[in-house]
């Protein structure tokens, strides 16, 4: 089932909570002793795909460029420790909702404690019990399944399977602070349907709406970075948040997504290419504290006015 645009399908929503669908996730088995992260292996590898890292920094980094469901996390290890990398990774927009499991040998409270400030999922001590490691990986796994699902359900459009309004007004804010920290470039693009009520009122709205989602589709794949994401902001129109992307590689994407929609070969007889087209505005500027979301759909908004002003089926910058 994708878990896109999936609601009313309460049968095939119930079957992918049952307890079980979580095998075959992905697990980062994080310790600096080898024996330690190969007995956590044979222990889980006959449900789980096991990963391994012998360091805090590799596993930071794994957890950025992989995708993991859950992380076993050793206390002690040279460089980076366990808690250190929690921190890290609880710190992280792509990577903060990953449970994490510590597996540490020490009972001592000022640890536990540590652990649980630094965002701990849970907790268990060594030697491991085969039954209560499988059992707390299976659930915590569930868990975080449930909360991707409610996600899902709330933060993507009914009709298209790609973000919504709300998606925009929860998350967009985060994503934008952390691009703000890292000192990146963002750019918003505002992408609208051309001559779309002409459509409507030739071929019918459920046409149309069929339209809007074959758009969404096109944009959806032509956008590339795990950190972008398309929104469906109104109607037939439709926001692009690049983060890390200056003005270049914004229009670069546009471009891939006018060419999409083209390939479409949407007949559109009322329209001057007898297909359907999109046009776009694009924002790019480099992050700081005075980047304001609105601000950039509003610059981005201006560009798609003159795209439309200037015949449409176009991007301006
Ligand atoms: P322009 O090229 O200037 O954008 O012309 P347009 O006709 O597309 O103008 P505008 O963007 O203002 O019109 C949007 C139209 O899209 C209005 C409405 O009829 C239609 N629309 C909005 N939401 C939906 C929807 O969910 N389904 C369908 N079928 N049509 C929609
Ligand atoms: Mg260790
Ligand atoms: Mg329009
Ligand atoms: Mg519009």
């Amino acid at each position: 089932m994708a878990v896109n645009g999936i609601v009313g399908k309460s049968a095939e929503i119930e079957s992918f909570l049952e307890k079980g669908s979580e095998h075959g996730s992905v697990i980062l088995i994080v310790d600096d002793e080898l024996i330690n992260a190969t007995i956590l292996k044979n222990m889980l590898s006959t449900d789980y795909q096991c990963i391994l890292a012998s360091s805090g920094q590799e596993a930071v980094a794994i957890c950025e460029d992989t995708h993991i469901d859950l992380v076993l996390l050793d206390m002690h290890m040279p460089g980076m420790n366990g808690v250190d990398v929690c921190t890290s990774l609880k710190k992280r927009a792509r990577t903060r909702s990953i449970p994490v499991i510590f597996v540490t040998g020490s009972d001592e409270i000022e640890t536990q404690n540590q652990c649980w400030e630094a965002g701990a999922t849970d907790f268990l001590l060594k030697p491991v019990v085969l039954s209560t490691l499988l059992h707390r990986v299976s659930n915590h796994l569930l868990n975080k399944r449930r909360i991707e699902l409610l996600q899902s359900l709330i933060y993507k459009d009914q009709l298209t399977g790609i973000y919504n309004r709300y998606y925009f007004n929860n998350e967009l804010p985060r994503l934008l602070r952390q691009v703000v920290r890292d000192k990146g470039n963002v750019c918003a693009v505002m992408l609208d349907i051309d001559l779309f009520k002409k459509y409507n009122d030739t071929y019918g709205h459920v046409a149309g709406d069929e339209v809007i989602s074959g758009v969404s589709q096109a944009i959806q794949k032509a956008l590339r970075r795990p950190t972008d994401s398309a929104i469906r902001f109104g109607g037939e129109e439709f926001v692009l948040f690049l983060p890390y992307t200056g003005a270049s590689g914004g229009q670069r994407v546009v471009e891939k997504v006018l060419q999409a929609v083209s390939q479409l070969q949407i007949e559109h007889a009322l329209s001057p290419h007898g297909i359907v087209t999109v046009s776009a505005g694009i924002y790019a500027a480099p992050a700081d504290e005075n980047t304001a979301l609105d601000d950039l759909i509003s610059n981005a908004d201006e560009g798609l006015y003159e795209a439309k002003e200037n015949g449409r089926n176009r991007l301006v910058n």
